[in-house]
């Protein structure tokens, strides 16, 4: 199948949602006209990364939030999607209603080539802190907006593939691979916004770029399977972020990547046996795991 991740620009504090989502519709179209039967969005695609800032006043807070997924704002894309026969992944942030509470979440649908949500899933690892930082030249309190995700790491079948999607900082644990690699994933699609400073580590700057594409060829290689990765790319509200938004082999290559840190379409031809075989001849999960010896993976902190 052709598949393809759509790299964002920056999305300004002050763009309007149905400007942005035309430019989501705009990437969609772009990746159709190149076959893709699938696109990959990035993380918080909707509205800037506001965890980079501290914000006090809840209504505001609420603006960056969707409460229904599909909604008004975002209908244009899942129409066009449909129109096209593509399904997508998109990140957004969720306000729920849950046990008579709002909660929060950094969150991604996955909605297939009908225009149907068929996948939801909320981040795991959420990075950065709770209280805003000193002295810092942008913040991360993704701590204090979201809550932890509460679905776990499920997969979805899609046109015969089976798709699993995580959310950025999830691509730096391999754990998180590793569940959905156990349900015999063939797909992971990833959205981030990744700053290349990191305030409190600055001499692994340089790296930013290489830690990205590591975190996700090991993923894509130790789990047997394809990995789209789509950046939030470009300096937003003054933070520059990595792009590098790629498509990477379960041989660990990237077969397709950014030469851009705008809007772009990365595209690429998959082939679904290729998973399959470096499940079967490499890996074999089933026959060469030890669990009894990787107890402390999940008693220990
Ligand atoms: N952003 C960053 C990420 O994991 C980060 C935060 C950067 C953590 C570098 C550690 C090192 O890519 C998000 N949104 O998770």
């Amino acid at each position: 199948m052709t598949v393809a991740a759509a790299q964002m620009g920056p999305v300004p504090a002050s763009e309007d949602r149905a400007t942005t989502v035309a430019r989501l519709v705009g990437l969609l179209d772009e990746a159709a006209d190149q076959g893709a039967s699938l696109v990959c969005f990035t993380e918080v695609a909707l509205t800037a990364f506001f965890s980079h800032w501290t914000i006090d006043d809840e209504r505001e807070l609420d603006g960056y939030f969707e409460r229904q997924m599909p909604n008004p704002s975002v209908a244009g894309l899942f129409e066009r999607a449909r129109a096209r026969s593509v399904a997508f992944c998109l990140g957004y942030s969720e306000l729920a209603e849950e046990d008579g509470q709002r909660k929060r979440f950094n969150s991604a649908v996955l909605v297939d080539r009908a225009g149907q949500s068929i996948g939801h899933y909320r981040k795991v690892h959420l990075p950065g802190f709770h209280e805003p930082q000193e002295a810092t030249p942008f913040q991360n309190l993704e701590k204090r907006y979201y809550e932890v995700g509460n679905l776990g790491f499920p997969t979805f079948d899609l046109d015969g593939a089976k798709v699993g999607m995580l959310i950025c900082n999830d691509r730096r644990w391999p754990e998180a691979y590793r569940v959905l690699g156990l349900e015999g994933v063939e797909i992971v699609l990833i959205g981030y916004n990744t700053p290349f400073h990191n305030p409190a580590f600055p001499e692994t700057d340089r790296l930013a770029e290489f830690h990205n594409h590591l975190s996700m060829q090991a993923g894509a290689y130790q789990n047997a399977t394809w990995v789209i990765g789509a950046a939030k790319a470009g300096t937003e509200e003054g933070v520059e972020q990595i792009a590098g938004s790629c498509i990477i082999a379960p041989s660990g290559e990237i077969v397709a990547t950014a030469t851009t840190s705008g809007d772009e379409v990365v595209v690429a031809e998959i082939d679904l046996q290729m998973a399959r075989d470096y499940k079967r001849h490499v890996f074999d999960l089933d026959r060469n795991r030890r669990v009894e010896h990787y107890g402390p993976l999940t008693s220990r902190s």
